[in-house]
C-alpha cells in the first residue's frame, strides 16, 4: 500500500506487483513485448523503462512500487531508446509486412508506429533461417522472432512441455527446440499456447482453409461442417462483438453462404462422449478396478501429454474418443447409409483448438484409409474465410442446424469451458431432473477458472471424487499427488488451455483471464436456453443408439487400427 508520483500525477497503489501494474492504472499505456499478467516477469524487451526522479532507468515490469517513489515514463531519453530497440529488432526482423499473416496485428508494427519509427538506419543484417512448416498444428517462422522469450515460458509454465527455449550467443541468439529439430519432432503437444502470447508472425496457426476451399468446390464432395462448443462464443470478436456473445445462428449461415452441404453441432458428438464416459467410469467403479481415477481423454494436447509422460497411465485415460472423432465417425456412417448419390463426403471441424489438427491426422482416427474428419479449420481461419468471401458476418440472420443432428443439448455445450466434461457426466448420474439437481451440480465446486479444482458428490450412497485441471502444468502436479497417494479421485477431466476450450489456440487473439471469463459466461448462457439440459434426452443422440450405433458402437472407442 502506498503512492506514486508518476508524470506528476499521484496514484495510489496496493497489491500491484509492478510498477508497470500501477502505470496502466493511470491510465497510460507503456508498451511491451515480454511482459504478460499470466506468465513470469522476464524484463528482456526494455520497452516499458522508466526514469525515476535521479534520471536512473529501469524496467517497470520487473521492479516493485514503493511508497512515495517518482517516475516519468515518456521523456526524451526513454522515447529515443524505446525507437532505437524497435530500429534493432527490426534489423533481425524479415520485414514482409505486407504477406505477413500477421499483419494488422503484429505488436512489432503497432508499437514501431507508436513510437515513430518512420524508418529503419540500419540494413538487414541476419541470415535466413529456415520455416518449421512440417508439424500439423503451428508454423514456426524464425526471421520473425523477436526473442521476447514469451513463447519459451508459456510452453513452460502453462504446459509444462517446455519443448522451446533459448540457443546460441550474442546476435546468434535463437529460440528454438532441443538441437533444432522441428516442432512436430520434438515433444510439442500441439496446444498452441506459444502461439497465443507470440507478438509477431514467428509462431502461427497451420492453415488448412486452401483445403477446405478445394472441397467446397468440387462437385464430386459433399463438405459436412461440425462446429465446436466454444467457437460460438469467440468468433464475434474477430467482428467486433463482445467475447461471450453467442454466435451459432450466424455461423450456421456463415457456413451455408460458404458453400456447405450440411452443417452440424459437435455438442452432439460431446453427447455421445458424456454417455460413453460416464457409462466407463461407472463401470470401473462398479468393478473396483485398478485402473482409477478414469482421466478425460477429449483433449488432445493432453491425450499426447500422457502418451509421451505417461503411457504407464494410459490404461486410466479413458477409452472413449473425442467428441471431434466420435462425431466424425457417426456422421460419415450415417451419410453413408442415407446417400442417394455417389458423391464423397468430407468432414470439416471447425474447432478452437490447434491440436485438433493433430488428432484428426493421427493413423487411429482414419478407418480402412480413410479420416473420420478430414479437415480441421480454426475459429479464425473460419473468420478469415468469412472475411475473403465478403460476408458481413453481423448482419447474417441466424440460421438452424441442419437434421438428422439439428438438436443441442447444453451438457454437450459446457464441453467448451473447463469443468464442462465432469459437469455433463454428473447430470447423466442425477437422474431427477429438477432445476435444484441442476443447480447443485453447478455449485459443487466444478465451475469456475481455477487452474485446479475439486469436489465431491455422492452417486449412489457412494462418495464420487472429481478432480478438474485445465494447463498441463497443473495436471502434472495433481499426477504427482495422485501416484504418492495425498489424493484420491475417481474422475478427472484434464483440458489443456487455460479455462479449457474458451482458451484454445485457434479462437481470436488477444486473450486474457477476462476475456475468457465472459466466453465461458457465453457457454453458460447457451446452457441456460437450451431446453435439453442432458445427453441423453438429445433425440438426435437417441436416434444415433438406436440406429446405426446399435451394430456399430465401437466406432465410438479408440481402437490402435480402426478397420470397421
Ligand atoms: Fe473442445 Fe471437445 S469441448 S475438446 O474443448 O471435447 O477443441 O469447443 O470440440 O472433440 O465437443 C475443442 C471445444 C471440442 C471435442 C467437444
Ligand atoms: Fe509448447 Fe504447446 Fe507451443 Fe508445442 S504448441 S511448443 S507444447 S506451447
Amino acid at each position: 500500500m502506498g503512492h506514486m508520483i508518476i508524470d506528476g500525477q499521484r496514484i495510489e497503489f496496493g497489491d500491484e506487483k509492478n510498477i508497470l501494474a500501477v502505470i496502466r492504472k493511470a491510465g497510460i499505456e507503456l508498451p511491451t513485448f515480454c511482459y504478460h499478467s499470466e506468465l513470469s516477469v522476464y524484463g528482456a524487451c526494455r520497452m516499458c523503462m522508466i526514469e525515476d526522479k535521479w534520471g536512473s532507468t529501469m524496467t517497470s515490469c520487473s521492479t516493485p512500487p514503493k511508497d512515495g517513489m517518482e517516475i516519468k515514463t515518456n521523456t526524451e531519453k526513454l522515447k529515443k531508446y524505446r525507437k532505437m530497440i524497435i530500429e534493432l529488432l527490426l534489423a533481425n526482423h524479415d520485414r514482409d509486412c505486407t504477406t505477413c499473416e500477421k499483419s494488422g496485428r503484429c505488436k512489432l508494427q503497432e508499437i514501431a508506429l507508436k513510437v515513430g519509427v518512420r524508418k529503419i538506419r540500419f540494413g538487414q543484417g541476419k541470415k535466413v533461417m529456415p520455416v518449421d512448416d512440417l508439424g500439423p498444428s503451428i508454423v514456426r517462422n524464425p526471421n520473425k522472432c523477436i526473442l521476447c522469450g514469451d513463447c519459451v515460458r508459456a510452453c513452460q509454465e502453462i504446459q509444462g512441455v517446455g519443448v522451446l527455449d533459448f540457443a546460441y550467443r550474442g546476435s546468434d541468439l535463437q529460440v528454438t527446440t532441443a538441437f533444432n529439430k522441428a516442432l512436430h519432432a520434438v515433444d510439442c503437444v500441439n496446444c498452441g499456447q506459444c502461439r497465443v502470447v507470440c507478438p509477431t508472425g514467428a509462431l502461427m496457426i497451420k492453415k488448412e482453409i486452401d483445403r477446405a476451399y478445394e472441397a467446397l468446390q468440387n462437385k464430386n464432395m459433399r463438405v459436412i461442417a461440425q462446429i465446436a462448443p466454444a467457437v460460438r462464443v469467440a468468433i464475434g470478436e474477430e467482428f467486433g462483438l463482445e467475447p461471450g456473445a453467442i454466435s451459432m445462428g450466424k455461423i450456421v449461415a456463415a457456413l451455408r453462404k460458404l458453400g456447405f452441404d450440411n452443417i452440424f453441432d459437435t455438442a452432439v458428438g460431446a453427447d455421445l462422449t458424456v454417455i460413453e464416459e460416464a457409462e466407463e467410469l461407472m463401470d470401473r467403479i462398479q468393478k473396483k478396478q485398478n485402473t482409477m481415477p478414469l482421466f478425460s481423454s477429449c483433449c488432445p494436447a493432453w491425450f499426447k501429454y500422457a502418451e509421451q509422460k505417461h503411457p504407464e497411465l494410459m490404461e486410466n485415460v479413458s477409452s472413449c474418443r473425442s467428441p471431434q472423432q466420435m462425431f466424425g465417425a457417426v456422421i460419415k456412417e450415417q451419410f453413408k447409409r442415407q446417400q442417394k448419390d455417389d458423391r464423397q463426403n468430407v468432414v470439416v471441424a471447425i474447432m478452437p483448438c490447434t491440436a485438433k489438427k493433430h488428432e484428426a491426422a493421427r493413423p487411429e482416427n482414419s478407418r480402412n484409409g480413410i479420416r473420420d474428419v478430414d479437415i480441421v479449420i480454426t475459429t479464425q481461419e473460419l473468420a478469415i474465410m468469412i472475411q475473403e468471401n465478403g460476408i458481413i458476418f453481423n448482419e447474417l440472420e441466424e440460421e438452424a442446424l441442419d437434421m438428422p443432428f439439428g438438436f443441442t443439448s447444453g451438457a454437450g455445450v459446457i464441453f467448451g469451458v473447463s469443468g464442462g466434461v465432469s459437469e455433463a457426466v454428473l447430470r447423466y448420474y442425477y437422474k431427477e431432473r429438477t432445476a435444484s439437481t441442476l443447480k447443485g451440480i453447478s455449485y459443487s465446486g466444478i465451475r469456475g477458472m481455477e487452474g485446479v479444482k475439486e469436489a465431491t458428490v455422492e452417486i449412489d450412497g457412494r462418495q464420487v471424487r472429481i478432480g478438474v485441471v485445465h494447463g498441463l502444468k497443473n495436471a502434472e502436479s495433481l499426477i504427482k499427488k495422485i501416484v504418492n497417494g495425498q489424493e484420491r479421485f475417481d474422475f478427472v477431466e484434464v483440458m489443456a488451455c487455460p479455462g479449457g476450450c474458451i482458451g484454445g489456440a485457434g479462437q481470436p487473439i488477444p486473450q486474457n483471464s477476462d476475456v475468457r471469463r465472459k466466453r465461458a459466461k457465453g457457454i453458460y448462457k447457451a446452457d441456460n436456453e437450451s431446453p435439453i439440459k442432458r445427453s441423453e434426452d438429445n433425440p438426435a443422440v437417441t436416434n444415433l443408439y438406436e440406429g446405426i450405433l446399435q451394430s456399430k458402437r465401437e466406432i465410438l472407442h479408440r481402437h490402435e487400427n480402426h478397420q470397421n
